[in-house]
């Protein structure tokens, strides 16, 4: 039996605006390399005698004439429209396909349009009952567990299928899954569930210490969360790293309202086991002019600083409580907070989000193209804006705070940020 995984292709913001190109030409997030852990994972769920192949859409066409038993497309929304041709493609040739992954747990009709079966949510637990209906000529339709398992999927995720790639060398690893919050936006709660899972804490070190690379990425946000149970989990995980002397460097995504339930002791054991970046988000669930203005955001800023831990700044633009005066604000801020990093992206509600389903009620999604759902088009008519402005706003930031910063300048900013040996692509 033979699995062969395809990962498509996405849309890059240097690709959407080419116009770009020249000014911020030395900023790689703009291309976003970095691997994903959706398949790698899928991949290490299967049972150990199944064999598997894997492509890349990014870099290179897919090959449609290879015979597997079974094609497996694993993706989030960006990339349900390349996933959609790759499905189609293979199945005029005959062979069955399955998706996973986030797009086809939250648009799951959608999908099956396209592919002959879809995992909703996680695939540990599953593949047993997939790979007996594909021997028997009924794999078909969804496929979902009944309650997301208590227990998180041991088996090391399967990262070497990236390897050999243009990918950044960085990981990412999970601590937990699940989010017991339910912001509007966010398909976390409905693919993991509303519940936090945690990983025990030895295997996220052994996890840490497998990593091919000098520096990962922490995928879940509850490490930061300041319930005390949250809490207590990543203390004793960054305590563990503190021991296990692993040095490598890690970044995590938090919201200002996280920032203001961190301490700084907290702050202090994060540096010490090796975080060395806080990627902040802000427009996300408050207008940007609110939470800018905010002297508590500064104040915790400052607090992160004199840990040790720079900070990038991740604005998401076109929040309904915004207006044109946010590109005056996001410009003050950045010079204010004298952020190394930052960037724009345009708010983009997912398939599936209460978001999604509220705007289309008012008739303000602008259309479902997914390739375009990439945070780099205006996918939705803005409240306070009109779609065009909004998109020239975008366009006008990533410009200002990038034009005169070098290609050389760029890379010392990265290295500081995520750490040296990020930018040491194999090829
Ligand atoms: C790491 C990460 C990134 C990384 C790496 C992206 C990558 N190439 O994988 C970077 C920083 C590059 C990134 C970029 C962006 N990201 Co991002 N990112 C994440 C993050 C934090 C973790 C994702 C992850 O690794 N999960 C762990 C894996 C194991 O889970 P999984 O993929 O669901 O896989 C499981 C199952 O789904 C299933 N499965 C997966 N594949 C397959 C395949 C088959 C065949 C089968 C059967 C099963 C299966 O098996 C796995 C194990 O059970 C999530 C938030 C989160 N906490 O989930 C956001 C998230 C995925 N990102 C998101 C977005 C919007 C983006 C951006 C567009 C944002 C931007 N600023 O422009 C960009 C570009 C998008 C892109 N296509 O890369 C959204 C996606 C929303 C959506 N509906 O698509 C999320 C959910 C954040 C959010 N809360 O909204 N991201
Ligand atoms: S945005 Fe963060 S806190 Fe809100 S539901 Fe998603 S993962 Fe949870």
């Amino acid at each position: 039996m033979r699995v062969h995984f395809v990962f498509p292709r996405w849309q890059k913001l240097l690709e959407d605006h080419p116009e770009l190109r020249a000014e911020v030409s030395g900023y790689d997030i703009g291309s976003f390399r970095m691997a994903s852990l959706g398949i790698p994972s899928a991949a290490a769920a299967l049972p150990a005698d199944v064999e598997v192949t894997f492509h890349d859409e990014n870099l290179a066409p897919v090959d449609f004439d290879v015979r597997p038993d079974l094609v497996g497309v694993g993706f989030f929304t960006p990339q349900a429209r390349s996933a959609y041709a790759i499905a189609d493609g293979f199945r005029a040739r005959g062979v069955p396909t399955i998706a996973g992954g986030i797009h086809p747990t939250m648009a799951t009709e959608d999908t099956l349009r396209h592919f002959d079966a879809a995992v909703a949510g996680e695939v540990e637990g599953l593949w047993d009952r997939i790979l007996d209906d594909l021997r028997a000529g009924r794999m078909k339709g969804r496929y979902a567990l009944d309650e997301p398992p208590p227990r998180l999927g041991s088996t090391p995720a399967r990262r070497e299928l990236f390897d050999g790639s243009r990918y950044l060398r960085t990981g990412v690893v999970q601590v937990a899954r699940g989010c017991a919050y339910r912001c509007p936006h966010c398909v976390v709660p409905g693919c993991y569930g509303r519940v936090v899972r945690r990983r025990p804490v030895g295997e996220v070190v052994a996890d840490v210490r497998a990593l091919a690379y000098q520096s990962y990425y922490i995928a879940d946000e509850s490490f930061l969360f300041a319930d005390p149970a949250d809490r207590a989990h990543a203390t004793a995980i960054l305590e563990a790293l503190i021991a296990d002397g692993t040095r490598r460097v890690f970044y995590i995504a938090a919201y200002p309202w996280m920032l203001r339930e961190v301490d700084d002791a907290f702050l202090a054991l994060l540096r010490k086991a090796g975080c060395r970046q806080l990627y902040l988000v802000l427009g996300l669930d408050s207008p940007l002019s609110k939470e800018l203005p905010d002297p508590s955001t500064r104040d915790r800023l400052e607090a992160v600083r004199a840990a040790g831990i720079e900070v990038m700044g991740s604005f998401l633009l076109g929040h309904d409580g915004d207006d044109a005066s946010m590109k005056g604000r996001v410009l003050d801020f950045c010079a204010a907070a004298k952020l190394n990093l930052v960037e724009l992206a345009i708010s983009t509600p997912f398939p599936g989000t209460a978001e999604f389903a509220a705007m289309k009620k008012q008739g303000r999604i602008l259309h479902e193209d997914w390739s375009k759902y990439n945070c780099a088009n205006v996918v939705f008519q803005p409240k306070n804006l009109g779609a065009d402005e909004l998109a020239a706003i975008y366009l006008d930031l990533w410009r200002a705070f990038y034009r005169d910063v070098s290609p050389l300048e760029m890379k010392r900013r990265y290295v500081r940020a995520f750490g040296r040996g990020i930018l040491d692509s194999k090829l």
